[in-house]
């Protein structure tokens, strides 16, 4: 069987565990609301009010004036995060972590130890009560997607246990959305072809299904409807992608300080990139513009790299493309690696474009993505994908610049990022910063 255990309102709990003055208080986790700041988490007394994760703080008030907001703490949601696992790995070594918060567990060939899932569930969710003093939800049955819509079911502090000869009852009267896959998006065009629940999908045959809403889409969801999902809990699971995003205070038009902002960035990923032994193959830029159209430039290239100096040139020959006209302001920018691929000795400098593509951002609906809730609010996410770079198209020129940039920047290049690597390791990584961006900083300073 399997298991999924999700921490309830995890970081608002935590802070509440560490603040025993915000217990029973409506919280928010987040960011500021005089800024752009965003809900990570909001604590059950807030979520009464309506507010939930990735909603603007200043809009999470106006809905609940008496939330405290408190700001996030990762360092300690990490270590809190080892902590839950730790207690995992005592009953199974087949963990497959989604996030901070919450994994599937496969318990198949430990359960004759501690007297079943069930068992093994209860265990679980006691001890991080009792040591961690926080709740979890669990949910148990036969495969990954019945086991995370059952850890949902009856949150908070939820156990439910999926019966493997309920399964089609069990799902019948749920609506689509809680179907993997399914956002706001899918839920107009499902109801466009009336399905509105999982019973009206498990009417129809494979076929219709698929004539009604598409040959893929319509597999996936019918099998899910029927609680069919073969995915095996994959324990070596690396993350997919290394991204950092940072959204203005005011939306910006001068470029030379989103060039800055974008080269902090790209800096924080290369730092993570290489503390984790990770080099990818594509270069992803988000830009967010004042009226909120999102775009995601990409680059393949033909080597994994990890150097922020590549990562720079790259990300910033995708940006000088952007780079509009008068008026055009900007409200987010962020940077991302993805295509990853084993951290070898390989040769690095054989650069070479291999697709490079272009894509208005899909926000919403993602068929097919990873399940799991929108991750709009998460500036440290490591797990999303930016975009699809599958087509080759206009803009190889754009890389091919920074090829050309890239034979001058070498060995000694590479040297100087260890040594900046190795002062953050020790002090920590606001401890080292370019020189190039506090020249910049200091010029515009003096110039404005
Ligand atoms: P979730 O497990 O999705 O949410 P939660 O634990 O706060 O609440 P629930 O009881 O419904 O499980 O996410 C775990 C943490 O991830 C959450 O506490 C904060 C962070 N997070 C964000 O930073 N941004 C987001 O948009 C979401 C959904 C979560
Ligand atoms: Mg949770
Ligand atoms: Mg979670």
């Amino acid at each position: 069987m399997i298991l999924h255990v999700d921490m309830d309102a995890f970081y608002a709990s935590v802070e509440q565990r560490d603040h025993p003055e915000l217990r029973g208080l409506p919280i928010i986790v987040g960011g500021s609301p005089n800024g752009r700041g965003v809900v990570s988490a909001a604590s059950y007394e807030a979520r009464k009010f309506g507010v939930h994760s990735a909603m603007p703080t200043r809009q999470a008030l106006k809905i609940c004036p008496d939330a405290i907001v408190v700001r996030t703490r990762m360092q300690t949601y990490v270590e809190v995060s080892k902590q839950i696992r730790k207690i995992f790995a005592d009953y199974t070594p087949v963990i497959e972590p989604l996030s901070l918060d919450e994994a599937f567990l496969d318990t198949s060939g430990t359960e004759h130890l501690f007297g079943g899932p069930v068992e093994i569930g209860h265990l679980i969710q006691d001890r991080i009560r009792e040591e961690l003093e926080l709740i979890a939800s669990v949910g148990i049955a036969e495969n990954k997607f019945l086991a995370k819509l059952a850890s949902d079911l009856e949150k908070p502090a939820g156990f439910t246990f999926i019966d493997p000869g309920k399964v089609i009852e069990t799902l019948a009267p749920l609506k689509v959305e809680k179907l993997w896959g399914v956002g706001k998006r899918s839920v107009e065009r499902l109801a466009a072809a009336k399905l509105f629940r999982c019973s009206d999908l498990q009417s129809l045959t494979l076929e219709a299904a698929q004539v009604l809403i598409g040959e893929k889409f319509g597999s996936h969801l019918w099998h899910l409807a029927r609680g069919i999902d073969n995915r095996s809990v994959n324990s070596n699971r690396k993350a997919k992608s290394v991204s950092r995003e940072r959204t203005f205070r005011q939306d910006i038009s001068d470029w030379e300080y989103i060039q800055n902002r974008l080269l902090e960035l790209c800096e924080s990923v290369g730092a993570t990139l290489r503390s984790k032994k990770l080099k990818g193959r594509t270069v992803n830029l988000k830009l967010r513009f004042a009226d909120f159209r999102t775009i995601t430039r990409s680059a393949t290239l033909t080597e994994p790299i990890s150097t922020t100096q590549v990562i720079w040139e790259t990300a910033n020959k995708l940006l000088s493309k952007e780079m509009p006209g008068a008026g055009k302001a900007v409200r987010l920018v962020g940077i991302g690696l993805t295509n990853f691929e084993a951290a070898g000795p390989r040769q690095l400098m054989l650069f070479d474009v291999q697709s490079v593509n272009c894509d208005i951002e899909k926000t919403g609906d993602n068929a097919g993505a990873r399940p799991g809730k929108g991750a709009g609010a998460r500036h440290d996410n490591e797990d999303r994908q930016l975009g699809d770079s599958s087509e080759a198209s206009a803009e190889q020129s754009v890389v091919q610049a920074t090829r050309r940039d890239l034979a001058s920047n070498s060995a000694s290049q590479q040297a100087v990022e260890a040594a900046a690597d190795a002062i953050r390791a020790k002090f920590g990584s606001e401890a080292v910063r370019r020189g190039s961006t506090l020249d910049r900083e200091q010029r515009l300073q003096s110039e404005g």
